[in-house]
């Protein structure tokens, strides 16, 4: 496809508005004007796409569908014009439209589809996918509104609705040609016909599945990509029925009970709650996905026997596991197949990845509410969980233990991790260490059986988002060392390693860093009202807000550093500011104090004349993917702090990195595998290791026992029932002293050590420097196109598209110039 021009894409821009918004160009908002910028852009990766799809329907390529409740997308205007290659010619547009595209980029909201990490991982690699020239859609939910926008009132977390469709939209284009329909409750019937039996489920009630497309584009490649998204819609308007029998009100309770379903996100992670309504919307996008997956396949290949050999399917965390008696149900009541052969190619197409090993977070579903909301599918799950018994019972002989903590079913509850087990060819873990917690703990009985299953995919990012596109100072510069070649390969990065010991480099990488902490200096002015300085040590830890992460920790060690500031204010330190960016799930009553406890702590110590400034506590409002964007290249120091063993890999972690953050990390998650690329004396390492964690708690663990014994923890502790800018925090007390469960006390000693290390390390200008450059040489590995690769290798088996081969005419695209 030829690149157009500025002057041809001013033209279409015109166009757009005048046919959208009835106006001439000069005449219309610059919500309008961005509405016309992004759906132009829309339209050439529409074209894009379409050149892509006719390839893939020629070369029969097997594709990759991943079923995600979350994709954690943010904005998407930039990224697009950076991967086609046409952020100067926009650039261009938008002088000649009498904007600039920073501006038409602020405009944009993130589309924030996602909780954290597990959804922000699911639209990396669907870029990452993209980038390969590999076949792929995304299927999810189109959430009226996604992650919560956070409010912080007094130091307290508020939640207010994130309507991102206002202007988020125009990246969708509905399809509602495929809708499909999706079906819950009701009761089941059984038919015979030509001698064999059929399920009906009658007097159900019904909910349209109603798509909407958004392009994934990939970096200078051939390839677009698409993400489906659901909406769900009443069949009807009215229930007519009803409408005609008086009950007017009733009619339109239908509706809205259709269209709840993907009115909102749910905003906690790492804890169940067991509702309705989310087992409804799991059903409701996977029932129609894999609908639409089938109907795709039946038309390019005819028959579904091919499925595996054409189709991989992957459950991105339990919640979409309920394709797999999909899937069944489909197979067994609509076409006809035997258990047997449905069995056999529904185990050939799906794969499991495994996000947590917290045992709160792991998806149960009571048994009652699961039958009545989704009779058909009770029944299948049954009929899998009586034949995956006796596999167990078999390997198990007697043993009841084992056989029920296995099981899909037992005790009124069905474990969704279980049924992932039983029906995927492949399951993995997101990091080195937490595959191997899944074979020698979580999934250990399982693994005995089935050893070859198991593998591991350590996590990766879109690091052209993040270091190209988020800190163009320190990308450009890196050209001028290396070249442009690690834009297409990040291992390439590598060869930043030779510029170590010099000096003029160092110099510049830190003057590079030093201007992105001003900006968000800036930022922390404009949004805190507080001044920060920008020589010191940007110290930031931004993630999820959950106990196991360990924010507290990190409070601990500042209130400790306070009190010995107060004690001797020339305490020989380098000044730091302690930057903190966090959503605490909306019911965590212990991650919302925690929240408010920081962000006391930020009143009391910016506030202490005894101070001087040389240390200062921000708390970010509203983290989010854009925000994140401005923070990494502004970090000196990567909190990544959880208790070993319990964060499954961390992301945040190789986003810091790549922008030459130096990690204080425990020995958890994909901070292993940083510190084995960049060696002991670029990270500081701190805490006991999961294996100690184990031990402890196999022994028993008593937190008083640090409290009576260690006098700088005591000291801390009763400052927090004293009161940090005079609020007490007794609960947060109590719970450390009485049972601290993610071994904060146990850990502090050895966390406050690493600090003074890393303080000192900073002391050192060309130290400091060089480790930095380190972190961002060794960071390569931690792409997620290496991720995806080994997907792809190891799980997935796909082949890329090939754009060597010559294409036979397909009349399917109309030229964007002709749909201006
Ligand atoms: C659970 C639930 C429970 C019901 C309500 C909504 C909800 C949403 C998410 C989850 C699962 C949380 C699992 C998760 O986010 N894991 C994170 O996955 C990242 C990507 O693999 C990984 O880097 C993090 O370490 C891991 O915590």
């Amino acid at each position: 496809m030829e690149k157009l021009s500025a002057k041809e894409l001013v033209e279409i821009v015109e166009g757009k508005c005048q046919r959208y918004f009835g106006k001439p160009y000069t005449m219309v908002s610059k919500h309008q004007l961005y509405k016309a910028i992004c759906l132009t852009v829309r339209d050439i990766l529409t074209e894009k796409r379409l050149a892509f799809k006719s390839r893939r329907i020629q070369q029969e390529t097997k594709q990759v569908y991943y079923m995600s409740m979350e994709f954690l997308l943010g904005k998407s205007l930039k990224n697009h014009l950076f991967n086609l290659g046409l952020t100067k010619e926009f650039e261009e547009v938008c002088k000649e439209l009498g904007t600039s595209l920073e501006e038409m980029y602020d405009i944009e909201p993130d589309a924030g589809l996602g909780n954290g990490g597990l959804g922000r991982l699911a639209a990396a690699y669907m870029e990452s996918l993209t980038n390969l020239d590999y076949v792929a859609s995304g299927f999810s939910i189109k959430y009226d509104y996604g992650i919560f926008k956070q409010k912080i009132s007094e130091g307290w977390q508020l939640e207010l609705p994130d309507d991102w469709l206002q202007n988020g939209d125009v990246w969708l284009s509905p399809r509602e040609e495929d809708t499909f329909r999706v079906k819950f409750g009701g009761q089941l019937k059984e038919r015979w016909e030509d001698g064999r039996l059929y399920i009906d489920q009658v007097n159900c009630y019904e909910v349209d599945a109603v798509p909407y497309d958004m392009n994934i584009s990939g970096y200078h490649v051939g390839a677009v990509n698409k993400l489906r998204l659901w909406t769900a819609k009443a069949p009807n308007d009215f229930d007519m029925q009803l409408f005609s029998q008086g009950q007017y009100l009733k009619s339109l309770e239908q509706k809205a009970l259709a269209e709840s379903i993907c009115k909102v996100l749910y905003p906690a992670d790492h804890h169940i709650e067991g509702k309705q309504l989310r087992l409804k919307q799991q059903y409701f996008f996977v029932s129609a996905s894999i609908q639409s997956i089938f109907k795709k396949h039946l038309r390019d290949y005819g028959n579904l026997d091919t499925l595996p050999d054409k189709v991989a399917i992957h459950i991105n965390d339990t919640h979409p596991t309920l394709c797999i008696p999909e899937m069944m149900r489909l197979l067994l009541d609509e076409y006809g197949y035997s258990w047997e052969k449905a069995w056999d190619i529904v185990t050939r197409t799906v794969a499991y990845t495994n996000h947590t090993v917290m045992a709160e977070a792991l998806e149960k579903w009571p048994e009652e509410l699961f039958k009545q909301l989704l009779p058909r599918i009770y029944q299948i799950v049954c009929e899998i969980n009586q034949r995956f018994c006796a596999e167990l019972w078999e390997f198990y002989p007697n043993d009841w233990n084992k056989v029920s903590y296995n099981a899909i079913i037992s005790y009124g509850q069905i474990k969704m991790a279980n049924l992932c087990l039983a029906a995927s060819h492949t399951i993995n873990g997101v990091s080195a260490l937490h595959s191997q917690i899944l074979k020698d703990d979580v999934f250990h009985d399982y693994y005995k059986m089935h050893p070859l299953k198991f593998t591991n995919v350590t996590n990766g990012i879109t690091y052209r988002r993040w270091l190209t596109m988020s800190n163009p100072g320190l990308s450009n510069y890196i050209e001028t060392l290396i070249g442009d070649g690690f834009l297409k390969d990040a291992n390439e990065l590598k060869k930043l390693a030779e510029f170590q010991a010099k000096k003029e480099v160092l110099d510049k990488i830190m003057e590079v860093k030093k201007a992105n902490k001003v900006a968000l200096a800036k930022y922390i002015k404009e949004n805190n009202g507080v001044d920060v300085d920008p020589n010191s040590i940007f110290d930031v830890q931004v993630k999820r807000l959950h106990e196991y992460k360990r924010q507290l920790l990190n409070a601990l060690h500042i209130i400790d550093l306070y009190y010995r500031l107060k004690e001797n204010p020339d305490l020989n330190i380098n000044p730091r500011t302690f930057i903190f960016g966090a959503k605490a799930a909306p019911s965590y009553y212990m991650a919302k104090q925690i929240i408010k406890l920081i962000w006391c702590l930020g009143e009391q110590i910016n506030n202490d004349p005894d101070i001087k400034g040389k240390i200062k506590v921000v708390f970010l409002e509203n983290y989010r993917v854009s925000l994140a964007e401005i923070v990494m290249p502004a970090s000196d120091v990567s909190e990544q702090i959880s208790i070993a063993g319990k964060e499954a890999s961390g992301t945040g972690n190789m986003k810091f990195m790549i922008n030459g953050a130096v990690t204080m990390g425990t020995m958890d998650g994909a901070n292993i595998e940083i510190f084995e690329n960049v060696g002991a004396d670029n990270i500081f390492i701190f805490g006991k290791r999961a294996n100690e964690i184990d031990e402890i708690n196999r022994n028993g663990y008593a937190p008083s026992y640090f409290y009576n014994s260690n006098p700088r923890i005591k000291r801390v502790i009763d400052g927090l029932r004293e009161g940090i800018n005079g609020v007490q925090f007794n609960e947060i007390a109590d719970s450390l002293v009485n049972s601290d469960t993610y071994k904060v006390l146990c850990d502090f000693d050895s966390y406050c050590e690493a600090q003074d290390n890393l303080d000192k390390a900073y002391s050192d200008k060309y130290r400091w420097a060089r480790m930095s450059l380190m972190n961002t040489a060794m960071a390569g590995f931690f792409s997620s196109d290496r991720a995806v690769q080994e997907y792809v290798d190891r799980i997935w088996k796909l082949t890329p598209v090939d754009f060597t081969k010559p294409i036979k005419e397909v009349k399917i695209a109309k030229t964007v110039k002709k749909t201006k």
